[in-house]
């Protein structure tokens, strides 16, 4: 018989779990590389019909990843032209499109930047695209449309950084201007790569300038890749739910850079500390409206595997979070007693939630196992026969 602590724990977890949900990148099951090369694999997608439906197993295993992040000119090379298709797509696999990212930063005429270029002719190609964007989001009822640029110089004095500031202003409020009320225009930053010596959006205080002088509906986008090492993530967190300016997650995990490894595998503790940083934000009474999303790049793992994976730890180290007592935490932290607030807050770390966690996907019908789940479903070694011979061959990025 469960004691009354242990069944309030239970369901407190079953309430975090019922609450969780996170959203899949297209680009996670295509065939990715690094400069230094692409190892194909034969289940890898390269379709977009491929891609709904990886992520329908993904989400027929773990049950939280309804929607699926959408690159334009990856999953939509023919712009507002492939919605139909894509609304096929959603309603064969039950899997809803989710936020939409434009590429401003694949074609030639980028090289100096895009909405930052000094030519006025490719900073309005780039904001036509922009503008496309959010047709597209529109057309599929996607709510987000999610921004990254790899606008930037490699040599100092190269170019004026403060003119690209008043360009970006104006191409982000042009934008924010056309977004439906619905909508949220999300400003992803990143210190460097492709850029080296200056990025335009280059960190949280940047990206919130940028998304408060675009609009309203505009936030701050945090990729867990896009630090320096030393740099405190979950301080970033709470500043940008104390001004109310975060909208949303892009999760990996990083040993040196934007290494776009799978969560949790390098330091799953930096991810339960911004975990603990949103839940205590509820329990305090802020609203917010976070996006979960997961941007990795599977180089040597199996790709359906590692989001199943990545997708497992998120909802075990967001469960391991929401378990933390805060109110016992805020009075340690109150008296200041240092130990027993670290003792506390790191106990929740270390506890074994799986069990739970398999508890609440026994309750609601699902593999309590999904990666086991995975395996015995033998969906890879089909999707490898049936893909096998084209998926080899690999051209473009994703
Ligand atoms: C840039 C980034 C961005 C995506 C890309 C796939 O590093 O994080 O979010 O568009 O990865
Ligand atoms: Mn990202």
């Amino acid at each position: 018989m469960m004691k009354h602590s242990e069944s309030a724990t239970f369901d407190a977890a079953f309430k975090a779990l019922d609450a969780f949900q996170i959203e899949i990148p297209s680009w996670g099951f295509a065939n990715t590389g690094t400069r230094f090369g692409k190892f194909a694999q034969a289940a890898a997608a390269s379709t977009i019909e491929e891609k709904f439906a990886d992520a329908a197993e993904v989400n027929r295993l773990t049950g939280v990843t309804p929607t699926m992040a959408l690159h334009v000119l990856w999953d939509l090379p023919n712009g507002v032209g492939d919605v139909a298709a894509v609304k096929a797509l959603e309603s064969q696999f039950g899997i809803r499109s989710g936020s939409i990212n434009p590429n401003l930063f694949q074609d030639q005429e980028y090289k100096f930047g895009s909405l930052c270029n000094p030519a006025a002719a490719i900073r309005a190609k780039a904001l036509e695209h922009m503008l496309d964007s959010i047709e597209i989001g529109k057309a599929l009822g996607s709510r987000d449309i999610s921004l990254w640029m790899a606008d930037g110089s490699n040599y100092p004095g190269t170019q004026s950084i403060r003119n690209r500031i008043g360009w970006l202003e104006d191409a982000l409020r042009a934008s924010h201007d056309k977004l439906a009320p619905d909508q949220r225009l999300l400003v992803e930053y990143k210190p460097f790569e492709p850029a080296f010596y200056h990025t335009d959006i280059a960190d949280w205080g940047m990206s919130a300038h940028f998304a408060r002088h675009a609009g309203p509906q505009a936030r701050v986008l945090v990729d867990t890749g896009h630090h320096y090492s030393s740099q405190n993530i979950e301080q970033i967190v709470a500043w940008l739910l104390h001004t109310g300016m975060l909208g949303g997650f892009h999760f990996n995990d990083r040993r040196y850079a934007d290494d776009d490894l799978t969560l949790g595998s390098i330091d799953p503790y930096q991810i339960f500390r911004i975990f603990h940083e949103i839940h205590a934000a509820v329990s305090d009474g802020l609203q917010m409206d976070i996006a979960y999303m997961i941007d990795q790049s599977h180089n040597l793992k199996g790709k359906i595997e590692a989001m199943v994976q990545t997708v497992v730890t998120a909802q075990e180290l967001y469960l391991k979070a929401a378990l933390v007592d805060r109110e016992q935490l805020s009075e340690l932290q109150q008296s200041c007693d240092l130990v027993a607030a670290e003792e506390l807050f790191r106990g929740a770390f270390w506890q074994d939630v799986r069990p739970m966690a398999a508890a609440w996907r026994e309750a609601h019908g699902l593999p309590v196992d999904p990666l086991a789940a995975l395996h015995t479903s033998g969906y890879v070694e089909r999707a490898a026969k049936e893909r096998g011979s084209r998926s080899l061959a690999v051209s473009s990025y994703a």
